[in-house]
């Protein structure tokens, strides 16, 4: 009997097994605070990113493409669910601590690419929380739940952001080179063991924190973080070779793993703060640590390729290369990113910011990269990270269970360029919510603050709703919903439908 013929993506085949020599790499690069104007290929011309342009020229590069936040966690609680992080509480901004926020067989996005064959790989940033409700991580023994136990065979991590302790690595289950004599402690609340603050010993700092900020708390590396930590000495990560580190890591599993279809989700350290890039790159933009995080995150997406295109597997391998949410300058850190930011716009064109409801917070770049069925060009198609999920459900022909990442649609056609034809609304969720419809997008009103001074974004806060054109207005400067009562009704009818949906 003639067996079930499959036509989707790059399979044209008789029966699934058949076919999985033919099915696609997929490396995802989720690069952390990089903004919509911080690449040449998106209009920068003060920094160079010729690794990334070249994906961009040669691939897909979206212009209307979000985040789901406009903040780390939520938008990567949202890439590797399909369901919007303000769904659920306790999805802001992790602290260094926090348990595990994703629950062991939840189905996700490398479950179900394990689930179709693929070896499954999570390197870099987590920043999702790790072990048991109301315990958190041991650091000192195993460390679950965490990357493994929601579908990664294989996981090579920083457990929080590079700012937040402890500033070690974990492989699997375990803190790399722990020695069990000098067991970790962290805190949170209060000041633990003898490292040094950043708070009493600023003159052991080698960048000072921003005022008002924090990151004054243990010192490690000559940089101060965000809670306290003392012990695992011989663990401690140095800031300095991360993105080496993170490199080194993605070409082996890669090497190990070539001959089966591999998904690599590989969240660069950079650009987030502290910066503190390796001495290649080190006042090499002229736009001080800022910049030169961007030559390093460059240059590691350049790493990638060579070891693909060394393997020869370029051809049938998807990157999509973008940003976990907008972009900040000062974000704890006195780098000399703010001083000599010159012409260079983080945002591009857009307004506000990481943190913010304006566009800066979550549109972001976006390239998808595969030479064997995506042609060259450029899409408007209105996407979002959380689409990612399920498309790739629909692309490699899996099921979930229902009710399963209920806020992607399948952007199958729309991600390899068969379409222009994207979503018809999108969320952004920055503590307030917004909603884009078509031309136009809806902030809902709210009592937040309209600036974070500290960081010095706009945060799109305001106590009357606000409607801007896109189309027209694409920087948001003009608030037309006293005008439009009928289309600010309309999306915030919208938005509310799918808030209670
Ligand atoms: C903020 C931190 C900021 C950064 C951010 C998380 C302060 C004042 N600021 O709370 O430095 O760590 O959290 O960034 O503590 S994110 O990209 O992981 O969301
Ligand atoms: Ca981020």
């Amino acid at each position: 009997m003639k067996k079930h013929t499959l036509a989707i993506g790059a399979f044209l085949c008789l029966g699934f097994t058949a076919c999985s020599q033919q099915k696609p790499n997929i490396v995802f690069i989720y690069a952390d605070d990089l903004g919509y104007g911080d690449l040449g290929c998106y209009g920068a011309t003060q920094v160079h990113t010729p690794n990334i342009d070249r994906l961009s020229k040669n691939g897909l590069r979206f212009t209307n493409a979000h985040a789901s936040s406009a903040t780390c966690t939520p938008s990567r609680y949202s890439i590797l669910t399909g369901q919007y992080a303000w769904r659920k509480a306790g999805t802001g901004i992790a602290p260094g601590d926090a348990a595990a926020l994703i629950k062991p067989n939840r189905t996700t996005w490398p479950s179900v690419l394990k689930q179709a064959g693929y070896t499954t790989a999570a390197i870099g940033k987590w920043h999702l929380g790790l072990g048991e409700d109301g315990k958190g991580p041991d650091w000192n023994n195993e460390i679950k739940p965490g990357p493994l136990e929601i579908g990664f065979d294989y996981a090579y991590y920083m457990p929080a952001t590079l700012d937040r302790v402890p500033c070690v690595y974990v492989e699997n289950h375990r803190v790399v080179n722990l020695d069990p004599a000098d067991p970790i402690t962290v805190s949170y609340k209060n000041p633990i063991g003898d490292w040094p603050t950043g708070k009493d010993h600023p003159e052991l700092l080698k960048m000072q924190s921003s005022p008002g900020h924090g990151h004054n708390q243990t010192i490690v590396n000559g940089i101060g973080r965000i809670g306290y930590m003392t012990g695992g000495k011989a663990a401690l990560w140095n800031d300095e070779t991360i993105a080496d580190t993170l490199v080194a890591k993605t070409q082996n599993f890669i090497r190990l793993h070539s001959s089966q279809p591999f998904f690599v989700y590989l969240a660069t350290g950079d650009i987030h703060v502290p910066r503190d890039p390796n001495n290649r790159f080190k006042n090499k933009s002229g736009l001080g640590a800022r910049g030169d995080a961007i030559l390093q995150l460059d240059w590691t997406v350049g790493e990638v390729l060579k070891t693909l295109d060394s393997l020869q597997l370029t051809q049938n391998t998807i990157i999509i290369v973008t940003s976990d949410n907008g972009p900040v300058v000062d974000d704890g850190y006195q780098d000399g990113s703010v001083e000599n930011l010159g012409t260079h716009k983080p945002a591009g064109e857009l307004r506000g910011g990481k943190y913010s409801a304006f566009d800066a917070g979550t549109r972001v770049p976006f390239i998808v990269h595969w030479p064997r069925q995506v042609k060259p060009g450029v899409s408007a198609a209105l996407i979002s990270q959380i689409d990612l999920p399920i498309s790739f459900t629909s692309f490699t022909h899996q099921s979930i269970p229902a009710g399963e990442m209920p806020d992607g649609f399948d952007m199958t056609n729309v991600l390899l360029g068969r379409s222009q034809k994207g979503r018809t609304s999108v969320i952004e969720h920055a503590g307030t919510l917004a909603i884009i419809e078509g031309d136009w997008k809806y902030i809902k009103p709210g009592k937040g603050p309209r600036i974070n001074k500290l960081v010095n974004i706009e945060l799109g806060n305001d106590e009357q709703p606000q409607l801007y054109n896109l189309k027209t207005d694409i920087r948001e400067q003009h608030n037309v919903a006293a005008q439009h009562p009928d289309i600010t009704a309309k999306l915030a009818a919208s938005l509310q439908r799918i808030e209670e949906s």
